[in-house]
């Protein structure tokens, strides 16, 4: 499929090419729960930082329903992803369906109120999933984009979207905890290579196609740096759909669960997948979006995040 007239294209090229992103990163002006500096600091640095927003017995509820959900409970076959070299559970997803307290979650004014704010409007879910990363067997999440698959597999416009990445483990330095380059978001990485025929099956296990080559990566770090956002359970780490992250393999004896929701804007809805092959299926990619109500009013204010 020639989608040479496509800013987003990638997968396309014989070389690995950085431009900059002519699309915003804040699409609604002012508004709350999130204070200026706070939706500043996600606008330049591509991510925030809340610390401590859920309480520990919110935490044990939702991980009890985590551990339930990676044993096969209540969900389809196909909604498990496996480690790339053994049958542990990696990922399981679209718990906001099978699940009804992560589906009270995503309509929790604590994480519905941002994602609104930063998105400028209606929200709803595009994909939402746990990743388990157990002690000494979760493998790691190689350097991406999300916007990039999102857009060339998915059919999503444009980078207005976000995640909410929940902690419900304590992320340290030594867990594997998302790594990223702040600032990365205002740059577009088109990739090189094909994709192949339901990419995702591999993908998810561990990603190497899509993902931007060691040359750029290097010229990334060198201009951004890395940072690795870490706290206690219950925290919450939002971040652009295009911020480039990745995770470690996690070798210590602590668990890193969190469970990760995609908020994507009412205004940005897939359209045919830049691959020109079919649409991934709608455990990983809504096609029928429906807006999120929150489930009690949007408070005014969210706390300030000390790292922020
Ligand atoms: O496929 C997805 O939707 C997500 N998973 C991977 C491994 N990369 C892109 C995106 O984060
Ligand atoms: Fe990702």
């Amino acid at each position: 499929m020639d989608n040479s007239n496509d800013f987003y294209r990638s997968r396309q090229g014989r070389k690995c090419e950085t431009v900059e992103r002519p699309d915003p990163v804040v699409w609604g002006e002012g508004g709350s729960p999130l204070a200026p500096e706070q939706s500043k600091h996600y606008d330049k640095e591509g991510f925030l930082f809340l610390e401590s927003l859920l309480t520990p017995a919110e935490v044990d509820e939702f991980l009890v329903e985590a551990r339930r959900l990676a044993g096969g409970e209540g969900v389809e076959p196909e909604d498990l992803v496996r480690e790339p070299d053994s049958d542990v559970v990696r990922s399981v997803f679209r718990i906001h369906k099978t699940s009804s307290i992560y589906d009270r979650l995503v309509r929790d004014p604590r994480l519905l109120g941002p994602a609104q704010q930063l998105l400028g409007g209606q929200v709803y879910i595009h994909q939402s999933r746990i990743n388990l990363k157990p002690g000494f067997l979760g493998k790691e999440f190689y350097w991406h984009s999300d916007f990039e698959t999102w857009h060339i597999e998915d059919g999503l416009p444009l980078p207005r979207a976000l995640s909410i990445s929940v902690l419900l483990s304590d992320n340290n330095e030594f867990n594997g905890p998302v790594m990223v380059m702040p600032g990365s978001q205002k740059l577009y990485v088109r990739t090189v290579g094909e994709t192949p025929k339901d990419h995702y099956r591999a993908s998810l296990r561990k990603q190497e196609v899509g993902v931007p080559s060691t040359d750029a990566l290097t010229d990334l770090v060198h201009r951004f740096g890395l940072v690795a956002p870490k706290g206690p359970s219950g925290s919450i780490l939002l971040f652009d759909c295009n911020l480039i992250h990745g995770s470690a393999g996690n070798i210590s004896p602590y668990p890193r669960h969190s469970a990760f929701f995609v908020f994507n804007s009412m205004e940005n809805l897939p359209v045919e997948p830049f691959t020109g092959q079919a649409p991934r299926p709608s455990f990983l990619a809504e096609r029928d979006p429906v807006p999120l109500e929150p489930v009690a009013p949007i408070r005014s204010s969210i706390p300030a995040a000390p790292h922020a």
